[in-house]
């Protein structure tokens, strides 16, 4: 039986009944991260293509979301199993910005994050760059990080690290979403790009220690 193709195929199908056992079958023998970038980013990005092409609709593109959260639920239980050591590193906000309701990729960030012991503050997804300002002063935090994954909240995203900065400079903002890159993150004055996940522990690292 070919494994990697019943997960793949699972989330474009949008099978969400399966996605459980299929990621436990998976964890048997295969890290994590790697069933988030072997299978699952690369089910997502097919189905983004087929939404966008008109060849699947938004209750396709639901469904297929949807079943890649029940298999995430797995591979989060995986990763926090060996992270149990409590001694926080330091405070990150995480924060999808406003107009945004994608947040597939925040939330894989933030377990990676906890799982090297830093202590996350979620907002959660299509939040106003006015709560993101109070919740870093009220917390006192260093690092904030961001999440968009559409051309058209990237300005959203650049209002808020605008705003961040204005507040306190020393304010350090990390960003990621499939929309951005080096360039782009420059040009909207964020300190740091992260590419995925692993990247972002690295920027954790460089800032928090
Ligand atoms: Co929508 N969607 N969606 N969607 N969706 C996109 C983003 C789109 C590109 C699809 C397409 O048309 N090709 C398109 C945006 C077009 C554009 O702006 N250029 C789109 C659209 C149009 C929409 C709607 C407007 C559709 C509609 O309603 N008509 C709507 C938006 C509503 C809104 O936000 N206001 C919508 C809705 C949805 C669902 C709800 C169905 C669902 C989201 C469910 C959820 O997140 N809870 C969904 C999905 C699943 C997608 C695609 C298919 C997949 C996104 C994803 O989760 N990828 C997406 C197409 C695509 O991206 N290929 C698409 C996997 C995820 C792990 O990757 O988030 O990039 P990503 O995260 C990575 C890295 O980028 C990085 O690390 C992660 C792990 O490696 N990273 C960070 C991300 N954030 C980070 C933060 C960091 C550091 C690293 O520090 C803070």
């Amino acid at each position: 039986q070919d494994i990697k193709e019943d997960l793949f195929n699972i989330i474009l199908k949008g099978i969400k009944e399966e996605a459980k056992d299929a990621t436990r079958r998976l964890l048997t023998y295969k890290e994590p991260l790697n069933i988030v970038n072997e299978y699952i980013i690369p089910a997502l990005d097919l189905i983004g293509e087929r939404y966008e092409n008109g060849d699947i609709f938004l209750p396709q593109l639901i469904r297929s979301a949807e079943t890649v959260k029940n298999s995430f639920e797995i591979i989060k239980e995986d990763l926090s199993i060996d992270s149990k050591e409590q001694i926080s590193k330091g405070k990150i906000i995480l924060a999808t910005v406003k107009g945004d309701i994608h947040d597939i990729g925040k939330n894989i960030v933030k377990v990676l994050l906890e799982n090297y012991n830093y202590e996350i503050i979620d907002l959660g997804k299509d939040v106003p760059k006015e709560k993101i300002v109070k919740e870093a002063i009220k917390n006192d935090v260093k690092l904030i990080g961001l999440s968009a994954l559409m051309t058209t909240t990237v300005k959203n995203m650049e209002d808020t690290i605008k705003d961040l900065k204005e507040e306190n400079p020393e304010f350090v903002v990390m960003v990621g979403g499939a929309v951005l890159n080096h360039d782009y993150a420059n040009m909207i004055n964020a300190d740091f790009y992260a590419k995925d996940a692993r990247e972002a522990v690295n920027i954790a690292r460089k800032v928090l220690g």
